[in-house]
């Protein structure tokens, strides 16, 4: 977010993705304030230093006057930002509907939407007609800012139809899609009506990027089984057009936490907390409040570890710190309550008049209040139904290393592939399975908590996210490269 005239000239980077990395507030008629949000892509991005990224998305707001837009595009300028304006109808049929009460729980194995089929097909009709929409007008905005030589990097479930957009505009136009979910088992994505004209979209791209080995695999089959064409090792083929099909699995910035740890804010906040939880071992989830993350059935494992173990009961804490998402969406709405019901249920029945076994907080933490939790931890536990990485846990292995506690990790988590060798990996449905571990967890020996510790710490801080980003921008370079190469020949 340097200013334009303070950088050298270098090929410039278009990341489309569909929110843009700032929320920004109205003023007045024609002014806002912004805020940059320090979500893990802008500082991936950061680290691509011979790139000079740009950002394309929606603003998060809706500016239906001329004026608004006008001020609100002169303000993102500044931050490199541009907007894609989305009016209400497209975002609650595009993003709420299509986006995430279609694909979000169909990429994470729970179904499509079954209340009334009629109604589901109808609804499903005009969602996927405004996801088109929505995916076009991102295309004109990219279209209408891209110079020859640009590389085009579109992120997510959101923007599927994009590749295909642009390609049509400019087939020489550079474009990548990386997924940050899972890509489901082809036979769940034949379930999806729209599924070949999908698959047909992203593969205009001339990369497309997963988290895992395993999505990179099932995506391949979706496109062999339900369009025919054929799968190679590196990627799809279809007449004679290659689109590269491969696995960047993202990190942390794990610098950014590491050196967190040593300001004296963040060691004030780690020495109230140690205080207040003086004598009992701290157990830890931070999430989304979100059906994949499993936050039930973690607290269902942890009310069973308790009824089991009633020496522990004084002496364990469960903080899970849960950030309200989609709060407009109904099902969400209905984890809430849900959620809230199991954790009085079992501190009405495990606390006492002084403590508690269970604090339940619906709100985010700020970056040092985080740091400091996730280093005075002594359990983390991550138990998502589904989850394309999961980056919390790479988090609170960077913030561990006096502590060396121990992580508890989903096997359905991308993150168990990578740090599956130094946590106790449990299948989040199996909730007498999950009350072991974190009773092996607790029961940990030093010797045995600084082994696993070590191994996922060298990987959290040797990929990194910058290293990511890096990859996946060259190979893209490159996949263009080759394909020039090609045509020369
Ligand atoms: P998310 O589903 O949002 O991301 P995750 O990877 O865990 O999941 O990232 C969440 C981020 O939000 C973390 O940086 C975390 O610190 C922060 N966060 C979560 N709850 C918070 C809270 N209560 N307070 C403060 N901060 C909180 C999607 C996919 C993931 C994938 C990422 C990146 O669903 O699987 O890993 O994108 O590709």
């Amino acid at each position: 977010f340097e200013k334009e005239d303070e950088r050298p000239v270098r090929q410039r980077l278009l990341v489309v993705a569909n929110r843009l990395p700032v929320s920004a507030v109205r003023k007045g008629e024609d002014s806002w304030t912004l805020e940059i949000s320090a979500g893990g892509l802008v500082t991936a991005l950061l680290g691509v230093k011979e790139f000079e990224a740009r950002w394309i998305g929606w603003a998060g707001v809706n500016v239906p006057d001329e004026i608004g837009q006008k001020a609100l595009t002169k303000a993102l300028a500044e931050k490199r930002c541009i907007p894609v304006f989305l009016d209400e109808e497209i975002v609650h049929q595009y993003y709420n509907g299509y986006c995430n009460n279609i694909l979000w729980p169909l990429f994470h194995y729970l179904g499509l939407p079954q209340e009334d089929r009629l109604a589901t097909t109808r609804s499903f009709q005009s969602q996927f007609a405004a996801y088109k929409k929505a995916n076009q007008m991102f295309a004109d905005v990219v279209n209408m800012h891209y110079e020859e030589g640009d590389v085009v990097w579109c992120h997510d479930y959101h923007l599927m139809f994009l590749p295909k957009c642009l390609k049509e505009y400019n087939s020489a136009m550079k474009v990548g899609w990386f997924l940050h979910t899972p890509f489901p088992s082809s036979e769940i994505h034949r379930t999806l009506p729209s599924r070949s004209e999908l698959l047909r979209s992203v593969l205009a791209a001339d990369l497309v990027g997963f988290h895992t080995y395993d999505y990179a695999r099932h995506f391949v089959s979706a496109c062999t089984r339900i369009l025919g064409l054929e799968g190679t090792p590196e990627g799809v083929e279809d007449q004679g057009r290659l689109t590269r099909v491969a696995a960047f699995p993202i990190g942390i910035d794990s610098e950014r936490f590491i050196n967190a740890l040593k300001l004296p804010q963040v060691q004030d906040h780690m020495k109230d907390l140690k205080e207040r939880f003086a004598g009992r071992k701290v157990m830890l989830g931070v999430d989304r409040l979100d059906m994949i993350k499993g936050i039930p059935q973690k607290i269902l494992a942890f009310e069973k570890f308790l009824e089991e173990n009633p020496s522990w009961r004084d002496k364990v804490v469960l903080l899970q710190i849960a950030v309200p998402t989609r709060t407009d969406v109904p099902e969400y709405q209905k984890l809430t309550s849900q959620v809230h019901e199991i954790v009085g249920r079992i501190n009405g029945r495990f606390g006492t008049l002084t403590a508690v076994p269970i604090h339940h907080l619906d709100r985010s933490l700020d970056f040092h209040a985080l740091c400091a939790l996730y280093a005075v931890t002594d359990v983390a536990l991550v138990t998502s139904l589904r989850d394309g990485m999961n980056l919390v846990s790479y988090e609170f292995v960077a913030c561990q290393d006096a502590t060396k506690g121990v992580l508890i990790l989903s096997e359905f988590a991308g993150a168990a592939q990578s740090l599956g060798a130094g946590a106790i990996l449990v299948n989040p449905w199996n909730i007498t399975e999950v009350a072991a571990a974190i009773g092996q967890a607790l029961n940990m020996k030093p010797d045995d908590r600084e082994k696993r510790h070590k191994h996922n710490f060298l990987h959290v801080t040797t990929h990194t996210a910058q290293e990511w980003a890096e990859t996946f921008v060259s190979e893209l370079n490159d996949t263009v490269v080759e394909a020039e190469i090609r045509t020369r020949d």
